[in-house]
């Protein structure tokens, strides 16, 4: 297995629409488990393909806590088949806006089909965190970062931050060294 570098934004690969996943076969496998490795090691409770630079619809989620046992779901192709009427609020995160939180109001219960890591369709349901969490991974199969979901205030506040510190981190290219 391996950890694989996570992208953060501003990236157009954050933007883009992700593919369907034809079977889940050992390559899809493979990269499910540097997926699920990866969101451990940073550490996070989800990731999402396209933060790791693959276009396609494959999530990770492990909610557990960190002193009990690990709890992971692999998905590819996810799709709500139900959303409760009633909401919630929840303080999220993202690894690829590092160091940025806000509060983001979504569906309190769902119901999901998907694929899993041994080609099996199945179904879930899912509430609290876990809920939260599957719905924001599912956000960046089609391009939308839990900043889309406040306000263009907020959204614009944090992009400006993590743009500028991007470029802190890159040498001009005057100073470049070759
Ligand atoms: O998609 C991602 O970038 C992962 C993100 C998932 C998420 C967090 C909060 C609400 C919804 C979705 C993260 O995991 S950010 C890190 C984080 O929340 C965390 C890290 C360590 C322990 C507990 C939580
Ligand atoms: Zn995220």
């Amino acid at each position: 297995m391996a950890i694989l570098p996570i992208i953060t934004a501003p990236d157009p690969r954050l933007k883009k629409v992700c593919k369907p996943v034809e079977t889940v076969d050992p390559e899809t496998r493979r990269l499910m488990e540097d997926m699920l490795e990866t969101m451990y090691a940073a550490p996070g409770i989800g990731l999402a393909a396209p933060q790791v630079g693959v276009l396609r619809r494959i999530i990770v989620v492990d909610v557990s806590k960190e002193d009990g046992q690990r709890q992971p779901h692999m998905m590819a192709n996810p799709e709500l088949i139900r959303v409760s009427d009633e909401d919630t609020s929840y303080e999220e995160g993202c690894l690829s806006l590092p160091e940025h939180y806000a509060e983001v109001v979504r569906p309190a219960e769902i119901k999901l089909r998907y694929i899993d890591k041994e080609n099996e369709i199945r179904e879930m349901a899912a509430d609290g965190v876990l809920a939260t969490c599957i719905q924001h991974e599912m956000d960046h199969l089609e391009g939308i970062l839990f900043v889309d979901h406040i306000s263009a205030l907020k959204r614009n506040m944090i992009l400006r931050r993590l743009l500028k510190s991007k470029r802190a981190d890159k040498p001009m290219a005057k100073y470049a060294t070759v």
